[in-house]
């Protein structure tokens, strides 16, 4: 029989339409997505990297952050071990924010938020704890998917989220 040398965790990126979603999983695969589930530059369908990172095959979905395609978000947290929320800084926190962090906090997993495109604007993480109701356990980090600023380190973070999780 094949052995399976590598624990795999399965993690999507949720996120608002432009928050940098497609561009943060393409950043951390250090691949431009072969095939983008995009139409006129709106994710329609998900996106979809494997990486290996602390021995682990990651599976990353990024999905789709139209409110439209939301009936998707379902599918995609099936099995999720953990969760990113990507918010867009020069936007700031939106009902769709709010909405997706309710949503996520249904599955229980571990998850982390991104204040993404640092490059432009610099969220103050505890501005974004109070607005989303976040308890101090969650991690806000501030990350520039663009230039690849704070990925790897928050994937990691998330990935010993995991694992203590998985643990106990
Ligand atoms: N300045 C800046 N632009 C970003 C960053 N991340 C993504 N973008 C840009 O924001 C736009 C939307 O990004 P995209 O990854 O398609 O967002 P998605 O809709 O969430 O998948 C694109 O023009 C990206 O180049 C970032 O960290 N900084
Ligand atoms: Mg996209």
């Amino acid at each position: 029989m094949e052995q399976i040398s590598k624990d795999s965790l399965k993690i999507v990126v949720f996120g608002a339409l432009n928050a940098g979603k497609t561009t943060f999983v393409e950043r951390l695969s250090g691949q431009e997505l072969f095939l983008k589930g995009e139409y006129e530059s709106i994710t329609t369908s998900f996106d979809f990297v494997q990486i290996k990172q602390q021995d682990y095959l990651i599976h990353l979905f990024a999905s789709p952050g139209h409110r439209r395609f939301s009936f998707m978000w379902e599918t995609l947290a099936t099995g999720m071990d953990g969760a990113i929320l990507l918010l867009d800084s020069t936007v700031g926190v939106t009902p769709v924010d709010h909405e997706l962090i309710d949503f996520i906090e249904q599955y229980g997993v571990p998850y982390i938020i991104a204040a993404n495109k640092d490059d432009i604007f610099k969220m103050d993480p505890e501005f974004i704890r109070k607005e989303l109701k976040l308890s101090d356990n969650i991690l806000i980090g501030n990350t520039s998917a663009l230039n690849d600023d704070n990925l790897d380190n928050l994937l990691d973070k998330l990935i010993d989220d995991i694992n203590k999780r998985n643990n106990k």
